[in-house]
């Protein structure tokens, strides 16, 4: 039988965590064992992290699987687990955000201010006619009333959705339309490179296709004009005049907590549900676990937009839980320079630091020497999410920012499983540049093959989640079929039946996360990318992140993306999208002869099969607003095809870059 996905890559570098790290680290390893001994036993246990206004009955009921309940018969609520327990505990004055404009203009929002903002707006949306389980559109740049919005949403039992700033009028249309908002929240606009950059036209513009659309709250931030209509209500004349006191009402753990909507490859975009109780066990626990928080003492920087999961569980609601000390930043990370993140860093005194590969990427393109001007001596863990992490990548990671001292831990997890599922822990494990290594205690990852059969140390194959966890999504809102169909009916007791999955065969249910993946020889987890970017070349089944990571490996590559273009001979043939270095000429016959270079070193590295037939040099790449690579569009460039649909694209002027700017060289053997 031939293999399910090719292992090409191997990574012998190994870094054991800081001594110091290890011995005051919040979890050590014996937390695998605790899970392992009673799993349930085991989340029960971390769900006592929060405050409960009632004890569950039962930890998890899963009779009527796919469909999970959590902390069955508990009732909490998460802002007030986020919020007023925190100040209740004496630390009103602690800062929870220190904000951090892009212009530079700064607000620092204690736990106490906190509350206040809070429940004015809970406030103000009860005035407004928003009850629990109405849904609220949220669409701000990234101000502190992002947070203020979702956790006043919480609070009185609104499932928020919040989409983008910067998605256009069809892609927030379509959002407010699926989920029946009531209200939008929104702002006259944010900042970005540089320049105010507007919202409310592309909110005027989306409701007038939204009839369920009653009002729409409007935060000041750029002050340029705005058009006002009937609807529109002002932040600063209706929730900052609201009444400073509100009194939180429980809700059920499973009540219902946000939708955010995830675009996958194809089809509408799909609302992704998240509940209370399950949800905020795991992102507290695992925010507490993989950066190791020490709330009194570290400050917390997660660079991603709340528009993303990541912004939801790793800005708002676990490091808040954890009653953290944040930063958050609302701009780009070269306004007005290529040092703005080293400075903010310097500034806040950052010690534990979650960004994306992405971001990792563009740093190595521009150059050592610009964090180098900085003190970065704070910082203690480094996190990264969003794609794998080439080992390249990685490494200059730790070299460049971590400066050889704080471990790093690649998070692997999704819109969809709510909370970080697979990733080191900093004081426990020792970390393979490019692997996210394990399973975190109380998950059960696997890779199988095409017979969802188990690989062996060595494969390669599907990436699965086996048993039920907390922070799980509950369905697709409005489309339990489609989540049925789309998450697990491809292994396990679904399998086989499409959208049509009903019975139970006595087997259990698989969660399928469309990713591939490979276990090395000891066992650890190597992410390899969608498996609907899986390139089949003469037969094998090979990996865009394995050629991309042995593109980014050689020192005159910074990022690259790669694509399986149809081909008369092979199939499909691999054409990668290469990014030099900042310092590496390209220009004439040095840039075919990188070319040439690289169509060699990737072949050294991973062997013929995998020498791309193509490789242009680029200067820039398609990218999402959370920073991962679309290749669906690079496919389009590479088979000479007009481009597919753009509209979750972060920056539609790099598609043109792509066409004008490249250099190509085609194969000659
Ligand atoms: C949190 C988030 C999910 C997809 C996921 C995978 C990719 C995320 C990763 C990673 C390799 C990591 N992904 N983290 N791949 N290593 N550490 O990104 O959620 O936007 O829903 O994307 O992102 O392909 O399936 P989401």
């Amino acid at each position: 039988m031939s293999e399910t996905l090719a292992n090409l890559y191997s990574e012998t570098r190994q870094f054991p965590p800081p001594e110091a790290l290890a011995a005051d680290a919040n979890v050590k390893a014996s937390a695998y064992d605790e899970a392992a001994a009673d799993r349930l036993a085991f989340w029960e246990q971390q769900a006592r992290r929060l405050t409960w206004a009632q004890e569950w009955d039962e930890v998890l009921d899963w009779s009527n699987p796919p469909f999970a309940k959590w902390f069955v018969g508990g009732k909490l609520n998460i802002a007030y687990n986020c919020v007023d327990r925190h100040v209740e505990a004496g630390h009103g004055d602690k800062v929870a955000i220190h904000w951090e404009g892009e212009p530079g203009d700064t607000r620092t929002i204690t736990y106490a201010d906190l509350l206040t903002s809070v429940s004015q707006a809970a406030n103000a949306l009860t005035d407004l006619g928003v009850t629990a389980g109405d849904r609220v559109a949220i669409y701000l740049p990234m101000i502190p009333e992002a947070a203020v919005a979702m956790l006043a949403c919480a609070r009185i039992g609104a499932l928020h959705s919040v989409v983008f700033g910067g998605f256009s009028v069809d892609a927030l249309a379509t959002r407010i339309q699926d989920a029946d908002c009531k209200l939008v929240i929104t702002a006259d606009g944010g900042y970005r490179r540089g320049k105010p950059s507007a919202l409310k036209p592309t909110v005027d513009e989306a409701v007038a296709q939204c009839p369920s659309i009653e009002n729409v709250l409007v935060v000041r931030r750029t002050g340029e004009d705005v058009a006002w209509g009937e609807k529109d209500l002002w932040w600063h004349e209706t929730v900052e005049q609201a009444a400073t006191e509100h009194q939180a009402q429980p809700f059920d753990a499973e009540h219902p907590l946000f939708i955010l909507y995830t675009s996958g490859t194809t089809g509408k975009p799909k609302g992704i549900l998240h509940t209370t109780g399950g949800y905020l066990t795991q992102v507290s626990y695992t925010h507490h676990a993989v950066f190791d928080l020490k709330p009194e003492t570290d400050v917390y920087w997660c660079t991603a937009d709340v528009g993303w999961v990541t912004g939801h569980s790793y800005i708002v609601y676990g490091p808040l839980s954890n009653g953290a000390t944040q930063v958050m930043y609302e701009g780009t990370p070269d306004t007005p320079h290529k040092g703005r993140f080293w400075e903010v860093v310097d500034k806040y005194k950052v010690s534990i630091l979650y960004t994306a590969p992405t971001l990792i990427r563009t740093m190595m393109k521009w150059g050592d020497d610009i964090p180098a001007k900085y003190d970065l001596s704070s910082l203690r863990v480094l996190g990264s999410v969003g794609e794998p992490i080439n080992p390249e990548a990685w490494m200059w990671y730790r070299e460049n920012v971590g400066r050889e001292r704080a471990p790093i831990v690649d998070t692997w997890w999704q819109t969809e499983t709510g909370g970080i599922m697979i990733s080191p822990l900093p004081g426990v494990t020792a970390a393979k540049p490019g692997s996210a290594m394990t399973a975190l205690p109380g998950i059960t990852a696997d890779v199988v093959d095409d017979d969802a059969k188990s690989v062996p140390d060595g494969g390669g194959g599907f990436l699965v989640l086996r048993d039920p966890w907390p922070s799980m999504l509950r369905t697709i809102w409005g489309d339990d079929q489609r989540f049925k169909g789309t998450y697990w009916s491809r292994f396990g007791a679904g399998a086989g039946a499409g959208d049509a999955v009903t019975a139970s065969s006595g087997k259990d249910w698989v969660y399928f996360a469309g990713d591939g993946a490979k276990k090395d020889d000891d066992g650890s987890l190597w992410l390899l990318g969608r498996v609907d970017d899986v390139m089949l070349v003469s037969g094998h089944n090979i990996s865009t992140t394995e050629v991309e990571s042995a593109l980014v490996s050689h020192p005159s590559v910074a990022e690259a993306a790669v694509v399986g273009a149809t081909d008369p001979t092979t199939g499909q043939a691999i054409v990668a999208f290469t990014i030099p270095r900042g310092n590496v000429d390209t220009a004439g016959d040095a840039g075919e002869d990188l070319i040439k270079e690289l169509r060699n070193h990737v072949a050294k590295k991973l062997g013929p099969i995998a020498k791309p037939r193509q490789i242009m040099l680029v200067p820039e790449l398609p990218k999402t607003r959370s920073g991962k690579i679309m290749r669906r569009l690079l496919k389009d460039v590479a088979e000479h095809r007009s481009l597919g649909d753009v509209t979750t694209l972060q920056d539609s002027a790099v598609m043109d870059l792509i066409s004008t700017g490249m250099q190509s060289a085609k194969s000659e053997d």
